[in-house]
């Protein structure tokens, strides 16, 4: 049996479409397969697409299993039940551990930088020749991992071959056309009904070097603008309480925009220093979306050229 399975911490769409889809690619030809995590789904695996009738198989390997991992390549943060010794095949688009899996896998090592491993399990396909005959679910399910991995096709890490994929996929998944958007607006109901926890989900704290705020919070929507009207108050108590030196960066898939909130003046003039523009109010709009690891790298090269 081959196990397709992922990381550990949790599952997002990415992982969770890669499973599936490429357990259903590998039973196809006549590769005993099954799709398994320990770990629980996140948000970026809305309601409507856990409703969809494929899931992850209710499965627990055992002895002489052989292991495939997507969307992860780091063996201290693979799925527990993964047996390293055992790994046959690795897909995934982080950098990082190449060296180490393709002096161990060779060719059945594939780590690219790409804009979701989706895509790399949408190629597979492809040169199987078996397309026509995927599940309407399973290219539904990568469609959305790629629309959620490049966040619509905004990300720095997006290639033709992750367009190409999107397009060729939304022909086999029969989504309504206005599926970024439905998609990307149930997460936001997601991420809104609980802030807390969203805040809590992707907030790290500066090293001084960075010339950043020391709490940098970063949260993904499809309208920021909306977002912040309903919940900017909430959203400041909360950071105020990690510290008295903070940023959330909420980036705006539909405006292709990064809204910034600062609360304390101190974090407003770290920000406006570092991008050359005006924060008015505790608030700077960024004429694109910007990622806080692309922030932390000007800072950190800003304070060495200082
Ligand atoms: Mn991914």
């Amino acid at each position: 049996m081959k196990v397709v399975t992922s990381g550990s911490a949790y599952l997002d769409i990415d992982a969770y479409a890669c499973a599936i889809a490429y357990a259903e690619l590998l039973n196809l030809q006549g590769v005993t397969a099954r799709a398994v995590s320990s770990a629980a789904p996140n948000a970026s695996v809305s309601k409507t697409v856990l409703d969809w009738p494929v899931t992850l198989d209710d499965y627990l390997p055992v002895a002489g299993d052989e292991f495939v991992l997507v969307d992860v390549s780091d063996y201290d943060h693979f799925d527990p039940l993964v047996v390293l010794d055992r790994v046959v095949e690795v897909i995934d688009h982080h950098p990082g551990f190449e060296h180490y899996w393709t002096q161990k896998l060779g060719r059945a090592a594939d780590i690219r930088r790409i804009g979701a491993a989706a895509t790399q399990v949408f190629e597979r396909w492809e040169a199987a020749g078996l397309l026509p005959q995927i599940s309407e679910q399973s290219a539904a399910l990568l469609a959305t991992a790629i629309l959620d991995n490049t966040m619509n096709f905004t990300g720095r890490q997006v290639t033709e071959a992750d367009v190409r994929a999107y397009e060729t996929l939304m022909r086999y998944a029969k989504l309504p056309e206005d599926w970024p958007e439905l998609y990307f607006l149930e997460c936001q109901s997601m991420i809104e009904s609980d802030l807390a926890a969203a805040l809590a989900a992707d907030m790290k704290r500066m090293k001084p070097e960075t010339g950043l705020p020391q709490v940098f919070a970063q949260m993904t929507v499809w309208n920021a603008k909306a977002l912040i009207q309903l919940h900017r108050q909430t959203i400041a108590e909360w950071l105020a309480v990690q510290g008295d030196d903070w940023l959330l960066n909420v980036i705006s898939i539909s405006e292709r925009r990064s809204y910034f909130l600062a609360g304390p003046i101190i974090s407003q003039q770290k920000l406006s220093d570092l991008l050359q523009v005006c924060c008015q109010s505790g608030m700077l709009v960024f004429e694109r979306a910007i990622l806080r690891k692309e922030l932390v790298a000007m800072g950190l090269a800003a304070s060495i050229s200082a």
